[in-house]
């Protein structure tokens, strides 16, 4: 990418989306598209057309999705399948019949099967049955991924998909219903040591294993993807180490300095029990994470929750 080029983020108001920008802004990326969702629904085709004709971007990194947590994937099971093939359909094909010189399409771990061989090499893609919690969502993530693929088979395109890990940063959603683990427990640890709650409740069995990845760190791999001249259909991002449920709340517990008690509420659903990504790939490439999981919870409570950032829990669900 050169400086001049027009480069369209798409879900920029999401936390993955924003770290994108903020990083290609700090490498002196300025040419930027950016649209919300109010001013453009990416589920709307003429409107998605109608921009990329008019805007013509040079590059698109597309991180606008329908996520959330355990809950929200189970819950809003049609949502999460319909926003997810609207989009990716809309922007992928528009992105071809404007001529955009690269793509990247970010997926996630969950299109993996349930009981993939861990660490989960690319290669496991479409092996096996998937975790049924969030198999709508995964099947709309492996549809974008075909599609880029299929893309590049018949008409030559450079789109390339990427696989993040569970990720977690400062503009995460912290709604106890539909966030994610991390910062659902960064909450109910914090909320519990300030009203003096005598514990704090974690879903599950405490016993499944997830690789947590600084959302700073993705966007870097990201930016990095795009530029590199080698191009992977498909990637995984993470940190190549992972950690269970109950050893997470244990160090958030520390980080937040809460001395309750942890309990573990086995009616909540535990999802797949680990989720770690073979990273060999992006090593070899030469890329490697900077934040240690320490140290990014750390980031995001004193962010968050100690110097505070208004309306950061009136966000629901994410787009
Ligand atoms: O982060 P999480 O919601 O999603 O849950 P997944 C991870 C694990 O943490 C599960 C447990 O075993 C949860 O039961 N957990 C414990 C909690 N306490 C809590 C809590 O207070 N809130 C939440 N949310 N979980 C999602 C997928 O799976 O991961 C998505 O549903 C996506 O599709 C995303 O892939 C990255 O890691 O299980």
């Amino acid at each position: 990418m050169r400086h001049t080029d027009k480069i369209y983020v798409a879900g920029h108001r999401g936390m993955v989306g924003s770290a994108i920008v903020q990083r290609l802004k700090e490498l002196g990326y300025h040419h930027l598209l950016l649209r919300s969702s109010a001013e453009l629904d990416l589920r709307n085709q003429a409107a998605v057309f109608e921009f990329f004709k008019k805007e013509r971007p040079d590059y698109v990194f597309l991180a606008a999705a329908r996520v959330g947590g355990i809950l929200a994937n189970n819950t809003y099971r049609a949502e999460f399948i319909y926003d997810n093939l609207q989009i990716e359909a809309n922007v992928i094909h528009a992105a071809y019949l404007n001529g955009v010189k690269k793509l990247l399409f970010l997926g996630s771990s969950c299109i993996y099967p349930k009981f993939a061989p861990q660490p989960i090499p690319e290669s496991a893609l479409l092996t096996g049955p998937l975790e049924p919690t969030n198999e709508p969502y995964a099947i709309a993530k492996i549809a974008g991924v075909k599609m880029c693929e299929a893309y590049r088979a018949q008409y030559g395109c450079h789109f390339i998909s990427v696989m993040p890990t569970n990720l977690y940063g400062i503009n995460d959603n912290f709604d106890l219903e539909t966030s994610h683990v991390l910062p659902a427990l960064l909450r109910k640890f914090h909320e519990a040591r300030i009203s003096g709650a005598p514990e704090v409740v974690v879903w599950g069995t405490g016993t499944p294993r997830r690789e947590f990845l600084y959302v700073d760190d993705l966007a870097d791999a990201c930016v990095f993807l795009m530029n590199h001249p080698e191009e992977p259909s498909l990637i995984n991002i993470g940190t190549g180490e992972d950690i269970s449920i109950a050893e997470l709340a244990e160090l958030i517990q520390q980080v937040v300095g809460y001395t309750g008690k942890i309990v573990f509420d086995t009616t909540k659903p535990d999802g797949t029990p680990r989720k770690l990504l073979d990273v060999s790939r992006l090593h070899e490439m030469g890329w490697h994470h900077k934040t240690s999981l320490k140290e990014g919870i750390r980031k995001v409570y004193e962010a968050v929750f100690l110097q505070g950032q208004p309306g950061i829990f009136q966000r629901k669900r994410a787009v």
